[in-house]
């Protein structure tokens, strides 16, 4: 499906902070899978199985094969276009630049790594990071690219069967919220890309963003999201197709202001 709606004109040459909220989607053409697609993440494994903490109390090797399998993808896999796009807004805009991901992967900071640092630009993983686990005994938390087995030993307490994946699971709180609210409050353009929806509180962004009565809000998504009548703007197609283009205008738009 394509399709652009905009209900208000923009004047993106007025921004001067922006959020962006991205999820699974956005890196669906870097050859990972969504959740919720029909062949999506979710469809061999049950989501109270692999992504509560009551599944991983049941059967901890299964979820740690689970993320196993999925921290050894990252290695496989490259950020596409869309990532690259919004590495480059990072580098070119000159204002203020909040960039949530619920994606536990790392294919933005590999693309944004590429360009110069924005002092600007900032960073959230809301939902955590595959490359990294967490003790449960001190919640000290530790960059991982290899498997965690029944045998593999905490660096911190040095005992078996304490690591975790850095992951935020259902019923978990979500990391960094408070700056994440104080971001959504102040912002005048909010962009959401390659999410359902269906998760709160990320889905409900859109509607905090637009409570001050000064946020742009715009939806970039290949289908009309849950919440795609909550925005001001919507675009419906691939993230590495959309997400480019809206760059460029958001660059030049400002260019000229
Ligand atoms: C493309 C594309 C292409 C594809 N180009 N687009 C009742 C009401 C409200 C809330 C609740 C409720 N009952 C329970 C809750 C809370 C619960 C919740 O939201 N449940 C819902 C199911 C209702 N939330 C929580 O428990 C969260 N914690 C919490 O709420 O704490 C309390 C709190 C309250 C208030 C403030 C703060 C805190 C925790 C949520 C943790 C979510 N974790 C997961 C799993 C991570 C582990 C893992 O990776 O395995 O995170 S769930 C999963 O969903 C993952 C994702 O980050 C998240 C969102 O999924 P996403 O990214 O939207 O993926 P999809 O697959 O759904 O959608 C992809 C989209 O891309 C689709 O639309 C495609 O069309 C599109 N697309 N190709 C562009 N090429």
């Amino acid at each position: 499906m394509n399709g652009i709606r905009y209900s208000i004109p923009m004047h993106l040459h007025t921004v001067n902070s922006i959020v962006i909220l991205t999820g699974a989607g956005i890196s669906a053409e870097s050859g990972l899978s969504t959740f919720r697609a029909e062949n999506g993440l979710w469809c061999n494994h049950p989501i109270e199985d692999v992504a509560t903490p009551e599944g991983f109390a049941r059967n901890p090797v299964l979820v740690q094969q689970f993320y196993n399998q999925r921290r050894a993808q990252l290695l496989s896999v490259e950020p596409n276009a869309a990532h690259h796009a919004l590495a480059q807004l990072a580098e070119g805009f000159k204002g203020s630049l909040l960039l949530v991901t619920q994606n536990v992967d790392n294919l933005h900071e590999r693309a944004y790594r590429q360009r110069r640092a924005n002092a600007n630009f900032r960073f959230v993983h809301m939902h955590g990071e595959l490359a990294k686990v967490r003790c449960t005994e001190t919640e000290m938390v530790y960059d991982w690219t290899e498997d965690i087995t029944a045998q593999t030993l905490c660096p911190c307490c040095r005992e078996i069967g304490t690591l975790r994946p850095h992951i935020v699971w259902f019923g978990e709180m979500p990391l960094e919220m408070p700056v994440i609210y104080e971001a959504l409050r102040k912002c005048d353009l909010f962009i959401s890309i390659g999410t359902s929806g269906n998760v709160y509180p990320a889905a409900g962004f859109v509607a905090e963003a637009r409570a001050s009565g000064r946020a742009h809000t715009v939806e970039i998504n290949l289908e009309p999201s849950q919440t795609h009548s909550l925005f001001h703007e919507t675009r419906h197609g691939k993230a590495t197709e959309l997400v480019p283009k809206f760059v460029e205008e958001l660059l030049s738009n400002r260019n000229k202001g």
